[in-house]
C-alpha cells in the first residue's frame, strides 16, 4: 500500500496535460513518416576564385626601354616576348601582361606603379577580373 501523498502525486501526473515542444522552425525532417531518409540536395555554393589579368595602358611620354625592363622585371618575360607585349600596348592603347590569382595581380600593379612612380613615368596599369 502507498502512502497517501505517493497516490496524489501520481493522480495529479495522469490527469496532468503533456506539454508538447513548439515546432522548430529551423529542423529540417531528415526523415519522413515511412522511416525512410529523405537526402535533401543541397546546391554547390563555392566557386574557383577567379583569376584577374593585369592590364598595362599606354601613354605618351613613358619610353619605350623602361616599359619593357618593366615587363621583363615584374611578369617574367623574355626580351623578345616583353618587346612585342609592349608594342602591343603602344599599337592598342592597352595590353596584358600576364593572368594571376587576385592578391598576385595586386600585388604586380603595385610593383609597376611603384616602379613608374620612382622613375617618374606616368606608366599606369590596372588588375582586371578575367571574363571567361
Ligand atoms: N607610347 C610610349 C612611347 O611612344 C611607349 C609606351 C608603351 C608607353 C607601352 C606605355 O604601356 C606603355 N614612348
Amino acid at each position: 500500500m502507498q502512502p497517501c501523498w505517493a497516490t496524489d502525486r501520481i493522480e495529479r501526473m495522469a490527469t496532468k496535460k503533456p506539454v508538447t515542444p513548439p515546432p522548430n522552425p529551423t529542423r529540417v525532417p531528415d526523415r519522413d513518416d515511412s522511416d525512410s531518409v529523405v537526402l535533401e540536395r543541397v546546391p554547390l555554393k563555392v566557386k574557383p576564385p577567379g583569376m584577374y589579368q593585369v592590364v598595362m595602358l599606354n601613354d605618351d611620354y613613358t619610353p619605350m626601354e623602361f616599359v619593357v625592363v618593366v615587363i621583363q622585371e615584374f611578369f617574367g618575360k623574355d626580351l623578345e616576348a616583353a618587346t612585342a607585349i609592349m608594342l602591343k600596348i603602344h599599337l592598342d592603347g592597352k595590353g596584358v601582361c600576364g593572368v594571376y590569382s587576385k592578391d598576385v595581380a595586386a600585388t604586380k600593379v603595385d610593383q609597376v606603379l611603384d616602379a613608374a612612380h620612382k622613375a617618374g613615368h606616368p606608366l599606369k596599369c590596372l588588375a582586371e577580373p578575367v571574363e571567361f
